[in-house]
């Protein structure tokens, strides 16, 4: 049954209905204890959700709609192995990548934790290897330079981490990040490159994607038009990441630098896996550790933790209750943070891939919104750019607000400005400005009563926007894991509640295949007649010009 013809889901419309024209500061006024009421801390994250348009029955009602879809049962699934992935018939476990205590995980009557640890050692060894200087290029030299070269979730997830983390970054290591198949993207890095000194990271869990292979084609070309045709240059200036350990070999890959990892790792959910080298050769192996640490930290909140006191299970509910009873379609995650810029971005992939579906996992077609579109940028810039549609838009736009309380850089007065920004949207957001607090601001300024009247409905902000605060201590290869893992579990709350399967990407199969069929065309010197007039007249035109 979809879960929109549950009594659950009725009751929660019921309640929209009421909720829809109280006023998020008139809760405040009335209720000295919200903050503390809707609050929550988890080692050194605060999850402030008081700025949201709830009161107690929203959040048991919401509460009653978790439980009524098993949805503990369904948590214990993923972390213990059983076939989640009902579309693909696999396992779901990258919380095994980041399980520190090494208790069995069992897939298909294996304990899968040895074979992650040996790739951990196997990691960390390389990871020494090239910092220490020991392991060096075909020509001599230490490796100084590292290109990734993947797409989607072997790209956004460890280029997001690197970024994130750069403050951490081992003195002398320089990474590039190579993603889209535009010839632009690889030779942009491989002019600013030394070959002798660069190390190629080919990420990619099948090794057939069309762009991976043509970006990794392509430094090969490089490498041997600058260092020559042995099989040295490849075997000593290309590794990878991979679950396809034939092609990696017949890409001339040596064996001993081949990192594996396995298919109850989605793509999305592996920066986790041995798709994280960049991470560790970036930042030390420690952080990348430090880093799975955190993750499993948050796994261990959102396994045990009752609903009510779990912040994963409530962001999820709050997303549900825009999303599906507001009507919300959209996300934005705005982190107050430079380190984390691409967040958002990576967050988009997370997010819509898992949730943008519509079938459910019983075979029917749902009836309510499913995955909301996740965008977002760094405040402050977002506030000098798109932050006048949260504002005075027409559109409800709940928000993530993401900070940091210590500063890593600059000097403690210029992150003050940064958080007082931070808090002042949120309360902003909340509060909005009235009529009255317009009037009298522009008295103040001395304006005339017809210039009142001009100009009084514009500066007016009805308010009751609804965001979340998370608050950080610091930025960490600790937190950020924490942060990271938070997100893949709501989005897996929301999924399990939506009765969607989170873990196939049919959407990203059609590309794959719909690319090639063109390509073939594009190729060859005969008119294109095999698609829609627009689509044949399209790529005619194109060949025609060139
Ligand atoms: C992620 C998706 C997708 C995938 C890329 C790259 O969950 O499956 O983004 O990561 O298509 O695939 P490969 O790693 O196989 O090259």
């Amino acid at each position: 049954m979809l879960i929109s013809k549950t009594k659950e889901w009725s009751n929660l419309q019921a309640h929209c209905k009421q909720m829809q024209n109280v006023k998020m500061k008139e809760l405040f006024n009335n209720d000295k204890e919200r903050f503390a009421k809707f609050s929550l801390q988890f080692n050194n994250i605060l999850f402030d959700y008081s700025k949201n348009i709830i009161d107690d029955s929203t959040i048991k009602l919401l509460l009653e709609l978790a439980h009524s879809t098993n949805l503990k049962s369904k948590i214990k699934q993923m972390f213990t192995g059983k076939k989640i992935n009902t579309t693909e018939n696999r396992a779901v476990l990258h919380t095994a990548l980041r399980n520190r205590n090494s208790k069995p995980v069992v897939v298909d009557g294996e304990d899968i934790m040895p074979e992650i640890n040996n790739v951990l050692d196997k990691m960390e060894t390389f990871v020494e290897k090239i910092h220490d200087g020991e392991y060096l290029g075909a020509t001599g030299k230490k490796i100084t330079t590292i290109v990734n070269i993947g797409i989607g979730g072997s790209d956004l997830g460890p280029m997001m981490v690197c970024q994130a983390l750069e403050y951490y970054k081992v003195k002398d290591i320089n990474s590039y990040f190579v993603s889209n198949v535009d010839g632009a993207d690889i030779a942009n890095v491989l002019k600013k490159i030394n070959p002798e000194t660069s190390l190629f990271i080919i990420a990619s869990k099948t090794f057939t994607t069309q762009e991976t292979m043509a970006n990794a084609l392509a430094a090969k070309k490089f490498m041997v038009s600058k260092l020559g045709d042995s099989a040295d240059i490849i075997a000593k200036h290309f590794v990878a990441l991979s679950t396809n350990i034939n092609e990696c070999k017949k890409f001339g890959i040596d064996e001993k630098n081949i990192f594996t990892f396995w298919d109850w790792v989605g793509g999305r959910y592996s920066l986790w896996s041995s798709i994280g080298l960049s991470i560790a050769l970036s930042i030390g192996m420690n952080n990348f550790e430090e880093l799975l640490t955190g993750g499993y930290d948050m796994d261990k909140h959102f396994k045990n933790a009752d609903f009510k006191n779990n912040i994963p299970v409530l962001m999820a509910l709050l997303g549900i209750w825009y999303n599906n009873f507001f009507n919300a379609k959209t996300l934005a995650v705005i982190p107050y943070c430079h380190y984390l810029r691409r967040f958002p971005t990576f967050l988009q992939q997370m997010d819509m891939e898992s949730n943008g579906k519509y079938i459910t996992k019983g075979n029917e077609k749902v009836d309510y919104n499913t995955g909301p579109v996740i965008w977002g940028e760094a405040g402050t810039n977002a506030q000098h750019s798109f932050f006048q549609l949260i504002h005075q838009g027409t559109q409800m736009i709940p928000v993530d607000f993401i900070s940091f309380i210590a500063n890593l850089d600059g000097d403690a007065k210029q992150h003050n400005m940064l958080l007082s920004n931070f808090f002042a949207q949120t309360e902003a957001l909340m509060k909005g400005k009235t009529e009255y607090e317009v009037r009298d601001e522009l008295l103040k300024e001395n304006k005339t009563e017809d210039e009142i009247n001009h100009i009084l409905p514009h500066k007016v902000f009805e308010g009751n926007k609804p965001s979340n605060t998370i608050l950080i201590d610091k930025l960490t290869p600790y937190t950020l894991g924490m942060l990271i893992a938070m997100y893949e579990h709501k989005v897996f709350v929301q999924g399990a509640i939506w009765n969607v399967n989170q873990f196939d990407q049919w959407g990203v199969e059609l590309g794959k295949q719909l690319a090639k069929n063109i390509l073939s065309e594009l190729n060859s010197d005969t008119t294109i007649t095999t698609h829609d007039c627009s689509t044949n007249a399209l790529i005619n035109y194109c060949k025609e010009k060139r």
